[in-house]
């Protein structure tokens, strides 16, 4: 029997990228089913070659459901993930409202497929994008040469604040394109106005230290998902992370700074060669050739891309890597749905 999956959450910016990618991917589904909030319902939306009526969001809409991904705001999948599995529904959730619970399992098929099999909730939840714009290499990493430490930098484009981040950043782009901005204080401000959109400064022009909300002692609550996340993924409890998150003026697709320490000493060509044959993962690194990866080249993929892979100058122990990811793929849909597809492997056997 081919089980049936609902998408919740079907109209946004990350349901429309698990539309498109349950399009491409083997059609192992029987009925996909869209949902959304009440204000969507009575829209068609193309997935595998036909047009779908959305249905609002409601108790019954999990009648008959196997397996549902929840891209939805936190408040909204705390609500309804526990309706879903209350019916035997498995939900696997792109909020961050279950990923630090110890019942649920945070999985990247990747890294740790196992911890899929083990919800005792009905629940698996999807990391965040920024995390997971890094793990796949990071954990290949890890598995070679036990990770020690991990002190990153994001570069983390406009899309991960949803289509308002977009709609801010074109519209700041309008604002500022040509004449001289950016030459003097406060001129990109006063071109842009006053409403900033969900950044808290401007972003055309600029690069802003900052992205979620304020947690203790001046984190951010993207810096601890970084944290929290990375730990629980990989395994390592008391990993030592330090994250500093930066928004940039990208559309899509999430690049970090890494340097990561391991147990012992590690060799460059020992890296690029487990970089290189890594599921998921991209080694383009020739800086001599000009060749490392960009947003604005790795957009629309799947792989997680790695470049400039280089061993710390005060500390043979440690790697320096420069990574990108696009952050509504891999970020986001693309990693709920091959968790949706390792469940379902269990309804086929
Ligand atoms: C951003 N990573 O780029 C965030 C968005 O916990 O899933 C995703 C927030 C989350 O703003």
């Amino acid at each position: 029997r081919k089980p049936t999956l609902a998408v919740v959450g079907a109209t946004g910016a990350v349901g429309t990228v698990m539309l498109q990618i349950l399009s491409q991917h083997a059609d192992i589904w029987g009925e996909i089913r869209l949902v959304a909030s009440p204000r969507s319902a009575g829209r068609k939306l193309a997935v595998r070659g036909a047009e779908v009526e959305v249905l609002a969001l409601g108790e019954e809409v999990f009648d008959g459901v196997d397996i549902a991904l929840f891209d939805v705001p936190d408040d909204v999948s705390a609500q309804w993930a526990p309706i879903a599995t209350a019916k035997g529904v498995v939900v696997v959730d792109n909020s961050a409202a279950f990923r630090m619970d110890p019942d649920v399992p945070l999985v990247v098929p990747e890294v740790n497929p196992h911890a899929a099999r083990v919800r005792p909730r009905g629940i698996v939840a999807n990391p965040n994008c920024t995390t997971l714009s890094m793990i796949v290499a990071i954990g290949a990493l890890h598995a070679e040469f036990g990770l020690r430490e991990l002190i990153v930098s994001s570069y983390q484009a406009v899309s991960g604040a949803g289509r308002d981040g977009v709609d801010t950043l074109r519209r700041q782009l309008s604002l500022v394109a040509g004449g001289e901005l950016g030459t003097s204080p406060g001129d990109v401000r006063r071109a842009v106005g006053d409403d900033t959109g969900p950044f808290p400064a401007p972003v055309a022009l600029n690069v802003v230290p900052w992205a979620g909300s304020l947690k203790d002692d001046g984190w951010s609550s993207e810096e601890m998902k970084v944290r929290d996340e990375s730990r629980k993924i990989l395994g390592l409890p008391a990993l030592r992370v330090a994250a500093t998150c930066v928004r940039v003026p990208v559309i899509t697709t999430h690049s970090l700074t890494v340097h990561a320490r391991f147990e012992d000493e590690v060799t460059v060509d020992r890296a690029r060669e487990i970089l290189a044959t890594a599921p998921g993962v991209v080694l383009f690194d020739d800086p001599a050739a000009g060749e490392f990866p960009t947003p604005a080249d790795v957009v629309g993929t799947d792989p997680t891309w790695v470049g400039r892979v280089r061993r710390a100058l005060d500390d043979p122990t440690a790697l320096e890597l420069f990574v990108c990811g696009d952050n509504l793929r891999k970020g986001a849909a693309l990693n709920t749905v091959q968790i949706a597809e390792l469940v379902a492997a269990e309804f086929t056997v």
